[in-house]
Order: structure tokens, then sequence, then C-alpha cells
């Protein structure tokens, strides 16, 4: 039996987050040993937000060796920019011609970014999850790991798929399935324990950035919003204590139940050095890599320009495939 498909793909806006690594790098790194795994630095969704030209372009770089940091192999993985492999935008449209606009208006995503940037709400933004589709889509996936945030954007991959396939023929596009952590699908702000954690947070004392140093780590958790009633459980309403649970658990590799559990009878100050702990093992060995890897652009002018030759190879299969059912004219 052949792998089976993944895709996924984080865009490089902010920093990466803790957020996203326990939502998604985490487990990329796992799924790299059972499947083809295709990962990318989403960089043409990051523009739907304005963008200092040069800041991207070094972000993007700093994105791909966070990437590696983490532990992707390009020797298992198929690493790249996403902008060049330029059958994305392509795809994009002929998807955008089969979807609706109620269904785009219906997305909370972009009902939130649009409310966040009143000054620019383009029309990428509204269009942005059938980019993703086309992401998906494109290398006929079959799992995509994302965080919790990501369901609704997925289930419109799927319902584009399954629309193409009953005009076009079953056997066009691969219906893709989320898959999510099994602990931390959605970490949440440690100012703000009600919202997601999350990158463009103007506080960063609400997020932790994977390259923070380890006190910069502690001070943060140390500041973490809790409540006030000294019990550490896992429970309905604690959501500040659940969210330290569910980093500590995540990073542990056991359940927020179980974990809250071994902190039974201590205090919240307990609670917060062993979490800040966990958290400071977890990354120092990624920060510690970065730092190698980010100075070696050679190394990663040869990652993403491999990356992106066998990602357009495959990318060009679908296109083409596409673009013949849709009654295109065959390129000679
Ligand atoms: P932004 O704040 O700019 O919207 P973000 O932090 O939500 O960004 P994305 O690039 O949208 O990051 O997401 C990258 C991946 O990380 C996605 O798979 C997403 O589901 C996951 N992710 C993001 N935030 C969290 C979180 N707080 N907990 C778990 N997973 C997350
Ligand atoms: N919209 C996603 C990022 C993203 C993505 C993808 C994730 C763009 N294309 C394809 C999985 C598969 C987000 O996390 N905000």
């Amino acid at each position: 039996m052949d792998k089976k498909m993944i895709f996924s793909g984080v865009q490089p806006s902010g920093c990466v987050t803790l957020g996203n690594y326990i939502g998604a790098l985490k487990n990329w790194v796992k799924l790299q040993e059972e499947y083809h795994c295709m990962y990318s630095v989403v960089d043409l969704h990051s523009i739907t937000v304005r963008q200092d030209p040069e800041a991207l372009r070094e972000r993007c770089l700093s994105f791909l060796a966070l990437y590696l940091a983490c532990g992707i192999d390009p020797e298992k993985s198929i690493l790249f920019f996403q902008s060049h492999v330029t059958q994305h935008a392509e795809l994009s449209w002929l998807l955008s011609c089969h979807t609706y606009m109620g269904e785009l208006s219906r997305m909370t995503q972009f009902k939130d970014k649009s409310a966040k940037h009143e000054d620019n709400i383009n029309a990428g933004l509204f269009t942005y999850p059938v980019l993703m589709a086309a992401d998906i889509l494109l290398y006929q996936t079959d799992l995509v790991p994302v965080g919790a945030d990501q369901t609704q954007h997925l289930e419109l991959a799927r319902d584009i798929a399954i629309r193409m396939n009953h005009t076009y023929g079953e056997d066009t596009f691969v219906v893709p399935e989320g898959y999510y952590a099994p602990v931390g699908a959605r970490i949440m702000s440690l100012q703000d324990p009600t919202s997601k954690m999350s990158k463009s947070d103007p506080n960063p004392n609400g997020y932790i950035w994977v390259l923070d140093a380890p006190e910069v780590i502690a001070k943060k958790i140390k500041r973490a919003v809790t409540d006030s009633d000294g019990v550490i459980a896992y429970q309905e309403g604690k959501h500040g204590v659940n969210n330290l649970l569910s980093i500590y658990g995540a990073v542990t590799g056991q359940t927020p139940q179980k974990a809250a559990e071994g902190f039974a009878g201590q205090g919240y100050g307990a609670l917060k050095t062993q979490v800040a702990e966990a958290v400071i093992e977890e990354l120092r060995p990624v920060r510690e890599k970065y730092a190698q890897i980010i100075a070696d652009k050679e190394y990663l002018t040869k990652v993403y320009k491999d990356g992106a030759e066998k990602a357009s190879a495959l990318a060009e299969k679908t296109l083409e495939k596409i673009q013949n059912r849709l009654g295109f004219v065959k390129r000679g």
C-alpha cells in the first residue's frame, strides 16, 4: 500500500508560538516517519495583512529554519515556500469558481480578521480559505495536521473537493481529513485564557515564542492569568489553569487530567514553576539548533530549492488533470 499524503503549513506572520509548536509542528515531526509529508511556509497567505517586504523575506527564512530546528527532516519530508510553486495560485483560481460567496462569508477567521483590520479588508482576506483548499487539494492530500481553529477551513476544502468530484468525476480530488493533536489542539493566550494563543497578539506576554530565552519563558508563565480558588484541577471554567495543564500535558506526553492528578495538593506557584521548566527543556534544543541552521544560508537555500522542485512536479500533475477536466485545451 502506498503511504498516505500529508500537507500542512504555517503562515509567516508574527513569530512561531508555543501554540503553533504544540498544535502543529510537534505533530508534523512525528508524522514524517509514517507518511509522505509536504510542509510549506505559506507566504502567499501572509500578505492578506500588509507586510514590510524586507521583514517578510527574513521571516520566511526564519520560519523554514524553525521547521528544520523542530525536527522536520528534508530527507523525509518536502519543505518549500508556497510562492515558489506557482500551481497553488493557479489552482486557487479554478477552485474559487466553484466556491460560493455565502460559504466564504460564514468563515469565522474572515469575520475576526476583518474586524481587526477594518482599514484593509481586501479580497485576499475573503478568498484565503480557497487558497488553503488549493494547497491541500493540489497534492491529493489525505490528512491535514492543524490546530482546532482550522476545522472550518478544512471543512470548506472538503466541500469544494466533494462538489468538484460530483461534477468532474469522483476521482478528481482526494477528499482530505483533518488530523488533530490528541492534546493541545487549542493552546490559549496566557493573558486571556478564553482566546487562543496567537502569533499576531499585540501583547507578547500572551504568547511564548519558541525562541524566547528561558528566563523570558519563566517570566511569562509566572505572569499567566489563573483564578482565585487556588485548586489545581482540569475543570470547566478554570480556563487559565486548564491551559497550563494542557501545555504541561502536551509537552510531557500525558492528558491534562492526568497532569492535574500529579499536581494534587500543590499551589499555583509550584504549577507554574514546573510548567515553565518543562517548556524550557522542550524548547532548548529547538533554540540551539535554530541558531546553527539560520547561520547556514547555503544549506537553507538548498533545502527550499530542492523542496520546490519536488513539490512542483507533484503539483503539475494535479493541475493538468484538473485543467483537462474543466475543458481547457491540452498543452501540446
Ligand atoms: P495568526 O494569529 O496570525 O492568525 P496563528 O498563531 O493562529 O496566526 P497560523 O499560521 O494561523 O497561526 O497557524 C499555524 C498552525 O498552528 C495551524 O495548524 C493552527 O491550527 C496552529 N495553531 C495556531 N494557534 C494555535 C493554538 N493556540 N493552539 C494550537 N494550535 C494552534
Ligand atoms: N490557514 C492556516 C495556514 C495554512 C494551512 C494551509 C494549514 C494555509 N494553507 C494548508 C494546513 C494546510 C492557518 O493555520 N492559519
